[in-house]
């Protein structure tokens, strides 16, 4: 089932999300509806505050090229540890709809995680991935890309999405 996709200026987006524990139908309900929602709006990244749930879970593919094999990635209830490095990449996300701007973030990160059964999990990741794992860790703090920005191009983003939203 597709979700409804919240759009920044909403207030719900810069909530704090909440650690799941049941690791039941309902959790897993959640997660298969918010992969299919991301692959239906083109991304390689959603959040569960995003599709108006606070709860410390978000998806991940990375692979989107026309043809390539999905490789969908779970992560709840993630915490990242031992970054290193700095990458800056061009960023945009499902809700700030048509707005990319260049973000600076740890090129190598460790994640600890639960898998939809609970079971603990670690990842090393680097470059991309690694990105989309800060980018979508800070939508569970609430925190959206434009937040990340220098306080001058911050500034032009939000003049710019003022002039776009409508409310
Ligand atoms: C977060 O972002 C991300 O404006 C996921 O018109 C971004 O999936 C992770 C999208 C960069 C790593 C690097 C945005 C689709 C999708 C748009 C997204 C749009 C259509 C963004
Ligand atoms: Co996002």
């Amino acid at each position: 089932m597709l979700l409804d996709i919240l759009t920044y200026p909403n207030p719900e987006l810069l909530k704090l999300s909440k650690s799941v524990e049941k690791f039941d139908k309902t959790l897993h309900t959640l997660l298969d509806n918010m992969a299919e929602t991301m692959y239906h709006a083109n991304g390689i990244g959603l959040a569960a505050p995003q599709v108006g749930h606070k709860l410390r879970v978000f998806v991940i593919d990375i692979a989107i090229e026309e043809g390539a094999e999905k490789q969908l990635y779970e992560f709840i209830n993630p915490t990242i540890s031992c970054g290193s490095g700095s990458i800056t990449f061009e960023e945009g996300c499902l809700s700030v709809p048509g707005f990319s701007e260049e973000v600076k973030r740890k090129e190598k990160i460790q994640i600890d995680f639960q898998d939809r059964f609970g079971k603990p999990q670690t990842l090393m990741a680097e470059g991309l991935i690694a990105v989309a794992i800060q980018h979508e860790n800070d939508h569970l703090d609430g925190i959206l890309f434009v937040d990340r920005l220098t306080p001058i191009r911050r500034r032009m983003a939000k003049k710019k999405l003022a002039k776009t939203v409508t409310l």
